[in-house]
């Protein structure tokens, strides 16, 4: 850096002449497809079964798996000069707490659920507001359905999304072992696996790309959670079409802020109701007139579910 102060002007023509580069540079770019992301270091496909190990720009803002790039190659280098418009994100916050994107261009989230580690109906839940609120599909994949039989909760769990009219699927390595009842799902789309550690994710794909060697878990501890977890997301082809970025599990997962009216969308038995409510800010919490509170009387809302709709909408209003 230069001690002497640069002046309005000066700056002002670097800027321009960097901007100039820049879409020069971009022009001549190649495009490629984010496969992972260590850091400042991009593995990017940029044609079939060829792999660049590029760094990143410092105002380049963090590309992830599924992400679209232009990248520069200079000599033995490769820089990534700049990230494409993305279709859809998923975020989720780091250890600061703050939102970070782990995939991106997302048409259909897989929401894996097993027996061990047991189910959360609210971690669906919230998976299914945020799916709903970027345009994504959503499937409930439920896996170790071997497990099913000591795991009667978990049974009705899918019982309860099959019967709201969500997709669900139940499988098992033992009796799918090539996770056939995945693929008419997955067609030629781009999909993430996403949910807690230990349900299988990785298992999954590795059943669907069975010459790959994926790290899978072992589930040795009591949590349930895998000895070789993935740490950084990661997108794979499959041979039919289609691909799936598998993800680093969650413990839970939190909705970047999201309006009240946004939560009830994402959960389908409210969202016939919306607008239908006396009082047009209804909160859905006491008023008389409340569709969604005569609903629940009607017994065609469970308690559990608007439990966890009132447990999303508080974490959302909390400081
Ligand atoms: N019983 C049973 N166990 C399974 C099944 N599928 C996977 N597992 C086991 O579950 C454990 C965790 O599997 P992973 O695929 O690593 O789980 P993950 O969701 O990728 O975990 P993270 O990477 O930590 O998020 C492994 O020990 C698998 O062998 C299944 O269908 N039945
Ligand atoms: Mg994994
Ligand atoms: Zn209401």
């Amino acid at each position: 850096m230069s001690k002497r102060r640069l002046s309005e002007q000066q700056r002002r023509r670097i800027e321009a002449a960097e901007e100039r580069h820049r879409s020069g540079a971009i022009a001549n770019g190649e495009e490629g497809l984010v496969i992972a992301r260590f850091g400042r270091r991009v593995l990017v496909e940029t044609a079939p079964d060829v792999r660049i190990s590029a760094t990143l720009r410092q105002r380049v803002q963090d590309p992830v798996a599924g992400d679209r790039v232009v990248l520069l190659r200079d000599g033995g280098q490769a820089v990534i000069e700049a990230l494409l418009p993305r279709r859809t994100v998923i975020n989720r916050p780091n250890s600061q707490g703050k939102l970070r994107p782990i995939a991106a261009n997302i048409d259909h989230l897989l929401v894996v659920v097993a027996p061990l580690p047991e189910a959360q109906a609210n971690l669906v839940d919230r998976y299914l507001v945020a799916a709903h609120d970027a345009g994504m599909e959503v499937t409930l994949v439920v896996n170790k359905g071997d497990l099913l039989p000591e795991a009667p909760a978990v049974a009705r769990l899918a019982d309860d999304y099959l019967e709201l009219g969500h997709s669900v699927v139940i499988t098992d390595q033992q009796s799918d072992p090539d996770a056939a009842a995945l693929i008419p799902i997955i067609g030629d789309q781009t999909l993430a696996l996403v949910g807690q550690s230990g349900v299988g994710k990785s298992s999954l794909i590795q059943r669907l790309l069975p010459d790959r060697e994926i790290r899978i878990g072992d589930l040795s501890d009591a949590a349930g959670v895998g000895k070789h977890t993935t740490t950084a997301a990661a997108l794979y082809h499959l041979p039919r079409g289609g691909q799936l970025i598998d993800s680093p599990g969650v413990r839970e997962f939190h909705l970047g802020h999201l309006p009240r009216a946004a939560v009830a969308e994402g959960f389908v038995e409210f969202a016939p109701l919306l607008g239908t409510c006396h009082f047009r800010d209804c909160s859905h919490e006491h008023e008389q007139g409340c569709a969604i509170l005569d609903a629940h009387g009607r017994g065609e809302i469970s308690a559990a579910r608007l439990a966890s709709y009132r447990q999303i909408v508080a974490s959302m209003e909390a400081p």
